[in-house]
């Protein structure tokens, strides 16, 4: 099938394209001018995404699909405070692009800690709380989380991953309350 009848066609296609390709490539820093779009809407237009924790000590959203630059915001509506430490499941090295803490609530009514992230590279980032997980070597430099001894709450590792992707069939399977700032009736005590 003949899709361009004229040479003239090609030239006009590589008008619009090039800018389009600039704009939508892979590495582009957040806090750069060349923000990333999507679908045409710029990515620091996009409605944030929420992480809770909520007690138990655990991240109640420990997988989540984000646009490339759409915010990220950890809401701590737990008692106790946690940090949220990125790092790399190859190596164990910690990531720059996500280290932040967030300091509990005695209850509903209170202030509510946050830490917001960005995210301008598509990518799976692996994160986890250093208060109550630890990382465990597995083989040769590679780690995974594991639940910090004597830490109460889940059995499992308080950690998570962020996986920043254009790919509208994995946006399609966050759990809801990734929608809502802060959730009603979580724990407090
Ligand atoms: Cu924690």
């Amino acid at each position: 099938m003949r899709v361009f009848s004229r040479p003239a066609s090609w030239v006009v296609i590589l008008a619009l394209a090039l800018p389009a390709a600039f704009l939508l490539a892979p590495g582009a820093c957040a806090k750069s001018k060349s923000q990333p779009t999507v679908a045409g809407r710029p990515a620091n237009m996009l409605p944030p995404v929420y992480i809770h924790m909520n007690g138990f000590n655990d991240f109640l959203e420990s997988v989540l699909a984000v646009q490339p630059g759409q915010p990220v915001i950890f809401v701590n509506q737990d008692t106790g405070a946690h940090t949220i430490q990125g790092y790399d499941p190859r190596t164990g090295q910690p990531l720059n692009s996500i280290s932040g803490m967030v300091m509990g609530t005695p209850g509903p009514g209170h202030k509510i800690s946050t830490y917001r992230v960005i995210l301008a590279k598509p990518g799976i980032y692996y994160y986890y709380c250093t208060i109550h997980a630890v990382l465990q070597k597995v083989y040769h430099h590679m780690v995974q989380p594991a639940h910090r001894p004597g830490v109460h709450g889940f059995g499992g590792a308080m950690a998570g991953v962020i996986i920043v992707t254009k790919e509208k069939a994995l946006l399609r399977e966050n759990p809801p309350t990734c929608h809502v700032r802060t959730l009603k009736g979580y724990f407090g005590g």
